[in-house]
């Protein structure tokens, strides 16, 4: 992949026939997605039965190796780090109470924080499943330009795609090994450098390990994992994925799917000073199950919170005795407020921030450093006004995306319309955004596979590694630390927003270079 043009040219009939392959082992393999109303209306579907293959790229991307590693080797330090901050409550309200003027999300996942905090958190354990995504940040000043990975976001909330990117590291395998020798400017399998990808297994790895670290029931139940999603998930195979994995494991672990508006009609917790959350299923209200885990694909958006009986139901959730993957703390953690806080450069004399959660003398500390880029906030203070001078500029506004305090993809403002858009604001509000200087990866190019049609051109590439964390929120002990697999994601050069899950991106893996 080093030399020559990447992806090879094609023949029309030999585009026609990757795709046939691609087409068929994605819906062989659960590489897919519940149809979209737009390919399959529902008039066509009514009972919702049908697939789609998921978007993905034809060829795996070439990425550079330096940067991937890089990005494996800092996960369990951020795995650390951001159990660390999960365990500090006044670190996180002080950051917090920066962003809640402009931001009732926030301010109702701290109000059901505090109320928890005020009776009492009765589970010490907490789960994460983190991923932390990177782009490619190519400083050309350099001779050979070198190249780093920068962090774009940590997630800390239902972190998606780990089940479908396992896949498409073996789809991308799988068309080594057999199409693109074929083609006419072939591709020699041992001309790509594909590692193997065990998000799946990672990601179950964590849950298991926290259904293993929950006591047996005192109350005479059998113990579960719950999925809490949302009603009409499209990406329900991704998460299927990890579910029957979580499943596989001596004795087979009970795992439910709970829509995040059924909490309180199939749970309730135990009259006991632990709070055991118990489901019951809902065929059949005499099997009863005691909550080890509640990992949470849902939550994150405001639209998951339609009304206050939705938040009294995250609230009937936190104060449970389940382990949650995340906790409203550990969601928290995951806000870029925070990210920009701990990528804030120490002052020349003072500690840094990072040194409060993390050794900041150690290699590791500094390998974490190298992947921050630069963030600054939008507040009122020094470092706040120069930031709030360079997003209303409409030249200097160019280098930077504003970013509010949300998840899911689609709510942030790009270069010459942040101006705009903060004109829309009052000035109070501002300080809810954080403004980060955009990375600028080397360009590649790949074919994308989107609803049966084919885009080609220039793509930018996002690696996001897994990470899985089990803590304990008392006294700080780790139980479980490690990293759990890889996603690449890619969307054409011309778009802005790169969420798979928001219809823009699409699923892609990595070739070494
Ligand atoms: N509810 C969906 C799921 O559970 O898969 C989507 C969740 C979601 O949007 N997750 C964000 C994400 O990982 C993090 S909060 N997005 C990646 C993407 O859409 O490409």
């Amino acid at each position: 992949l080093t030399s020559g043009a990447f992806p090879p040219p094609l023949k029309e009939t030999e585009k026609n026939a990757l795709v046939d392959v691609v087409k068929d082992w994605a819906i062989a393999n659960g590489l897919a997605v519940r149809s979209p109303p737009t390919v399959v209306p529902a008039e066509a579907d009514p009972t919702g039965i049908t697939a789609v293959n998921v978007p993905v790229t034809l060829f795996p991307s070439p990425f550079p190796k330096k940067c991937f590693e890089q990005g494996q080797a800092v996960q369990q330090t951020y795995n650390e780090l951001y159990a660390a901050v999960s365990r500090d409550e006044a670190f996180l309200e002080q950051t917090v109470k920066e962003v809640i003027d402009g931001d009732d999300f926030i301010r109702n996942l701290w109000d059901v924080h505090l109320k928890v905090k005020a009776e009492g958190y009765t589970q010490p354990l907490s789960l994460g499943l983190f991923r932390s995504d990177y782009m490619v940040h190519q400083d050309s000043s350099t001779s050979p330009p070198s190249v780093q990975a920068k962090q774009v976001e940590f997630n800390t909330i239902a972190a998606s795609f780990g089940g479908l990117s396992a896949y498409t590291s073996k789809l991308h395998k799988f068309l080594a090994d057999t199409e693109y020798p074929l083609l006419q400017n072939a591709l020699a399998p041992n001309s790509l450098n594909l590692p193997e990808n065990q998000s799946i297994q990672g990601l179950a790895g964590g849950i298991q390990a926290a259904f293993n670290a929950y006591p047996k029931s005192e109350l005479g139940h059998a113990k579960c994992v719950v999925f809490l999603v949302q009603g009409g998930e499209r990406n329900i195979f991704d998460q299927r994925h990890l579910e029957y994995q979580v499943t596989q494991s001596s004795p087979t672990i009970p795992v439910f799917r709970l829509a995040i508006a059924d909490i309180l009609k199939h749970t309730t917790l135990a009259d006991t000073p632990k709070r055991q959350l118990l489901y019951r299923l809902p065929r059949d209200s005499s099997k009863v199950f005691e909550v080890a885990v509640i990992y949470m694909r849902s939550g994150y958006h405001t639209n998951d919170y339609p009304d206050q009986t939705a938040w009294d139901a995250r609230y009937h959730l936190e104060r449970s005795g389940a382990i949650k993957c995340p906790s409203i703390l550990t969601q928290l953690a995951g806000t870029k407020k925070v990210q920009q806080v701990l990528a804030t450069p120490r002052p020349s004399s003072a500690p840094s921030v990072l040194g409060k959660f993390i050794d900041d003398s150690t290699p590791a500390a500094a390998e974490l450093w190298k992947t921050f880029t630069n963030i600054y906030p939008m507040d009122t203070s020094e470092a706040g006004l120069e930031a709030r001078k360079k997003a209303q500029d409409p030249e200097l506004c160019k280098a930077y995306v504003l970013k509010p305090q949300r998840e899911g993809g689609g709510n942030n403002i790009y270069r010459s319309a942040i101006p705009e858009f903060l004109k829309t604001l009052p000035e109070s509000h501002w300080s809810a955004y954080i403004l980060m200087e955009l990375i600028v990866p080397p360009p590649v190019s790949n074919i994308i596979l989107r609803n049966g049609h084919l885009e080609e051109g220039g793509i930018i590439c996002e690696l996001g590694i897994y990470g899985t964390c089990l803590w304990n929120q008392g006294t700080g002990e780790i139980l479980h630390n490690k990293g759990a697999g890889y996603l690449l994601r890619s969307k054409g050069d011309q778009s802005e927003e790169g969420g798979v899950a928001a219809g823009y991106g699409c699923m892609d893996s990595v070739s070494l270079v």
